[in-house]
């Protein structure tokens, strides 16, 4: 068993972000899967782990660490990466770009979130992929 543990599913965005770091550090790790469509992130062993009831958490060092950006802002400086521009304008873009993603569009898209409208209007038709799609489109075209 490897040491290096994510907690995750295939079709979370912020998943794909750790995914993407790790591979980037060329960490070796096992992936466990927490299937958002049964609510596997809600169950007790879940919560325990993030009692957000979120994913990716990832297990290294010895530390248990959530949230998509913090995890990559420790592999960054654990590892010594340099994900982000070194000088502070260009530092400032690369964070925008990812908090425009991260902060202002995937949380508003997130499955419990487009749930909850979705149950607001009745389970109305299209539903929850054009609430989705009505934050994603100007948000990468924004991007
Ligand atoms: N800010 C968190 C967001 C994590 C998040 O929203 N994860 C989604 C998948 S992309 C999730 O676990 N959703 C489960 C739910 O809504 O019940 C991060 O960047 O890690």
């Amino acid at each position: 068993m490897r040491s290096v543990v994510l907690y995750d599913f295939w079709r979370s965005s912020a998943s794909y972000r750790v995914r993407i770091a790790l591979n980037l550090a060329g960490i070796d790790y096992e992936a466990v899967a927490v299937d958002l469509r049964t609510g596997d992130q809600k169950s007790m062993s879940h919560l325990a782990r993030n009692p957000q009831g979120l994913v990716p958490v990832l297990e290294i060092d010895g530390l248990r660490l959530t949230q998509s950006l913090a995890i990559i802002d420790y592999l960054d400086q654990a590892r010594g990466l340099g994900l982000l521009p070194s000088d502070p304008a260009g530092r400032a873009q690369a964070m925008a770009l990812a908090q425009s993603i991260a902060v202002d569009v995937q949380p508003v898209c997130n499955l419990s979130v487009a749930q909850y409208a979705t149950n607001l209007r009745d389970g109305a038709v299209g539903m929850p992929g054009d609430w989705m799609r009505h934050f994603i489109r100007p948000g990468l075209l924004a991007f």
